[in-house]
């Protein structure tokens, strides 16, 4: 796994674009003083995540609990498959079968995504694959300084402005959400992990793609009193820290595809547009 090594510095954390929904808690605006660290330069692979599982025989959460969250347009699966479907956001199923080998369900498969970042991964999952790689997650701070790329404030790891050059240099959505995507950046689901051009520190597309488990617990209120130097987040909680946003953003639902927006969700929850990243010494 090529690394991207981030300096040892500081860092002003959150939202200094306005763009931030009150509720998530990107402010307020706080130094942060960080070590310097190893992050890999992309998310981890199917193929990374093959190769571990391959020597660990490790299954997977959603394959012991035998479902997993799937993207309606992405489904792949018997009708009977689906489970659930949550009535806030009905775009997402619930589906028997869907694991990270099959993430769109029984009949997707991830033949041709060996360099696609693995989903359908929970927190706990992630945990896994990182005791194996000698690895941990990074922490919410080391995530958003590593996204930034040295580019203070930014909305995004390249700077204010979404396009670049008139291109599109991460994967949302395009279209009207959730039924039509007009595809101008390439992509419906995953893009490739190395895909598009990186951030000022060698990391690829921290921002769109998918969303990326922190080791932290989620809080909202955190950044009122996260100390300066280190900010590893709350003691306790229930959901973990998901960052950067994914292939379904977009903004007239969603949009947390910036440096400093937030998320969560509970440990052991796998989605098809999560995944996940990891850091180690420098
Ligand atoms: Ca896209
Ligand atoms: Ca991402």
């Amino acid at each position: 796994m090529d690394q991207a090594v981030i300096p040892a510095g500081s860092f002003v954390m959150g939202d200094a674009s306005g763009d931030g929904n009150p509720g998530d808690g990107e402010t307020p605006l706080h130094p942060v003083r960080v070590a310097a660290f190893s992050i890999d330069a992309h998310s981890v692979t199917n193929a990374d995540f093959a190769a571990f599982v391959d020597e660990t025989g490790y299954r997977t959460e959603s394959e012991v609990f035998g479902y997993s969250a799937v993207f309606h347009l992405a489904f792949a699966g018997d009708d009977a498959d689906v489970l659930g479907r949550p009535p806030q956001t009905p775009w997402w199923l619930g589906v028997g079968g869907a694991d990270w080998r099959h993430p769109g369900g029984r009949h997707s498969s991830i033949d041709d995504l060996s360099d696609h970042p693995v989903v359908q991964v929970s927190w706990n999952d992630a945990q896994a694959y990182c005791a194996w790689a000698g690895r941990r997650l990074p922490t919410e701070a080391e995530w958003e300084y590593a996204s930034r790329g040295g580019l203070d404030g930014a909305r995004y790891p390249w700077g204010d402005d979404l396009l670049v050059d008139d291109a599109w240099n991460c994967n949302i959505w395009q279209g009207v959400f959730p039924t039509s995507n007009d595809l101008a950046d390439g992509y419906l689901t995953t893009a490739p992990a190395r895909h598009y051009a990186p951030n000022g520190y060698g990391v690829f597309q921290t921002v769109g793609n998918i969303w990326e488990w922190c080791q932290d617990w989620y809080d909202p209120q955190y950044y009122r009193h996260s100390p300066e130097f280190a900010p590893a987040g709350p003691e306790h909680g229930q959901q973990r820290v998901l960052r950067g946003g994914s292939f379904l953003c977009h903004d007239s639902y969603c949009n947390r595809y910036r440096n400093s927006a937030r998320s969560q969700n509970t440990p052991d929850s796998a989605m098809s547009n999560a995944g996940f990243r990891t850091v180690g010494a420098p």
